[in-house]
């Protein structure tokens, strides 16, 4: 919505209408000019703020786990581990669907642990997360349109409640061979690293590798199986290819906790690679969720519980994130920004 500032300057002081203005009511002018600047600031930030892009833009999957019912397994079809099965809808409408490797022991079930009844951006129910039913627990693509996409911006966002531990990958793009700096690496990782640093790494079109690493203790793990001691967090990994900005919002609104300058790193491509290199149990260019990928192994399992993982080949700005401030909080703010301003105009 454009907003024309200067419709409410009132004009230059002095003579208006040929009415002398005294100091007194320069004065009260000044605070009527001074409060209609700060009136339309506010106004300005909130149609800033209310006006965000609509929340599926750039969206290239979205997985909700909102199937259930409770306590039931993500299902496999019955399928020999590892093989592809749509267990998990990609409410984007992309088709991007998800697969369990298998039920149990590499599984995974609907819990009704949530961080939230609604998702705050979308207004949606959010009635289930899941948890690792089993020691190896593992999800992944399999469409080809997410195994060859090279995004040259993107935004990335998990919710999650985790274990204690060291490595946690919440969500990874499986490779080997495309970072130069060490081969072993995947294409991508966002994940939670040994001191509870949370971290986004991944590895370009030109095999630049980039990292935006927290401080320490950023996130607190529970020790399995004491659910009740655990913390959900949202993570939001945004590159818009000159920077890789990392956010986590711990309950009170998110927080940019990680911050790196691609540019310097002289790369002269920072597009997302789509991965090299094969496996037995992994194809190059597929995303995971639950664990990640190391010198052509699964890796560095993210124990706990997971949630609302959207994928997304722009860059979001924080008010698109899903768990913003719910509207009905960010009206209060603004609310109370007036407020603010009414008293210190009366005040005068
Ligand atoms: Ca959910």
């Amino acid at each position: 919505m454009p907003f024309n500032d200067s419709a409410l300057v009132v004009g230059p002081f002095g003579a208006r209408n040929g009415v002398p203005v005294n100091t007194q009511n320069r004065k009260a002018m000044n605070n009527i000019f001074t409060f209609s600047r700060a009136v339309s600031s506010l106004a300005l930030a909130g149609a800033l703020i209310l006006s965000v892009a609509p929340a599926g833009a750039g969206t290239v999957a979205y997985w909700r786990f909102e199937e259930g019912p409770a306590d039931a397994n993500v299902p496999h079809g019955g399928l020999p581990g590892g093989a592809f099965y749509p267990g998990t809808l990609d409410s984007s409408g992309n088709g991007n669907h998800l697969s369990v490797w298998a039920e149990g022991w590499a599984g995974y079930a609907y819990r009704t642990d949530v961080a939230s009844p609604l998702v705050p951006l979308t207004g949606a129910a959010n009635n289930f997360s899941v948890q690792n039913t089993g020691g190896y627990p593992a999800m992944f693509t399999d469409s080809a349109a997410m195994r060859t996409m090279t995004p040259s911006a993107f935004t990335i966002e998990v919710s999650f409640k985790p274990e204690t531990g060291g490595y946690r990958t919440l969500v990874g793009r499986d490779s080997r061979g495309a970072a130069t700096v060490n081969p072993d690496l995947a294409a991508l990782y966002l994940q939670i690293v040994p001191g509870d640093a949370v971290a986004i790494k991944f590895a370009d079109v030109s095999g630049y590798w980039h990292e935006a690493v927290s401080a320490p203790g950023a996130i607190t793990g529970f020790p399995w199986p004491n659910t009740a001691a655990g913390f959900w967090y949202h993570m939001a990994a945004v590159s818009d290819g000159s920077w890789l900005s990392l956010y986590l919002n711990s309950g009170t609104g998110y927080q940019l906790v990680a911050q790196t300058d691609l540019t310097l790193s002289g790369s002269p491509n920072t597009t997302l690679t789509a991965g090299l290199g094969s496996g037995g149990d992994w194809t190059a260019g597929n995303w995971s969720v639950g664990r990640g990928l190391y010198a052509g192994g699964h890796a560095d399992r993210a124990y706990g519980f997971i949630d609302e993982v959207r994928i997304s080949d722009s860059a979001l700005a924080p008010g698109q994130f899903l768990f913003v401030p719910e509207p009905g909080s960010l009206s209060l703010v603004l609310l109370g920004g007036l407020m603010l301003c009414f008293r210190r105009f009366r005040a005068r």
